[in-house]
């Protein structure tokens, strides 16, 4: 069975890889790179709408996207879907993660709380949609910790992890994170209905 993946960041691609092979070695998944619809939704919903309908209309094939971000719960939810340019208008993951760790430094909320947010949309070329929503818990740390992964994960700590060890994500492998994510939750969703396909 063949379903697009219509991203553009490689990092999701790879991340959707490793999930797919390791859950469902059965599916083959296609990359995208048509045209890049503006992403004007309100909701991490109505974006992965938006991307999967635009490389579903432009393929043929039945398509799915990704629209994820972190949410901060001092921040009421933010960056969220804004998570990509939080600090402007260039994609610059080194300054989003310095302007968050910057807006919560004085903040009374000792557990700084969030959560890394994936809502997956597939729609297929007769016009079905569907939308999924994968959610991982977790704080932000004090300070950017591994290089691993992308993104916010260098500040993300995952909750249920042994106190005296607790690493951000861009201290996990690869491996864990795609065992664990915001992705790999959303995806466990999708994958009965890719079977329906
Ligand atoms: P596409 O729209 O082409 O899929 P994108 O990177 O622009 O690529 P989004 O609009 O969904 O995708 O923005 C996602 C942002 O949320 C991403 O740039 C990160 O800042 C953050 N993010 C999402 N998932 C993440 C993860 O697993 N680890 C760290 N940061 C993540």
């Amino acid at each position: 069975k063949r379903v697009v993946l219509a991203t553009h960041n490689p990092h999701k691609v790879e991340e959707f890889q490793a999930i797919v092979s390791a859950t469902r070695p059965d599916l083959e998944l296609a990359g995208y790179d048509g045209p890049e619809p503006v992403e004007d939704g309100v909701t991490f919903a109505e974006n992965a709408l938006i991307k999967a309908r635009a490389a579903a209309a432009h393929t043929g094939a039945p398509a799915f996207a990704d629209d994820s971000g972190v949410s901060v719960d001092v921040l009421g939810g933010s960056p969220g879907i804004f998570s990509a340019y939080w600090a402007g208008h260039a994609k610059d993951p080194v300054a989003n993660r310095r302007l968050l760790l910057d807006q919560i430094a004085d903040i009374a909320d000792p557990h700084r709380a969030a959560r890394f947010v994936s809502v997956i949309a597939l729609v297929t070329p007769d016009g079905a949609e569907r939308t999924v929503e994968g959610v991982w818990p977790g704080r932000i740390a004090t300070a950017e910790r591994g290089d691993g992964g992308f993104g916010y994960d260098p500040v993300f700590i995952p909750d249920g992890q042994d106190a005296a060890s607790e690493r951000t994500v861009g201290e996990w492998t690869d491996a864990e994170k795609s065992a664990q994510s915001h992705r790999a939750r959303a995806f466990a969703l999708l994958a009965p209905l890719l079977a329906e396909l």
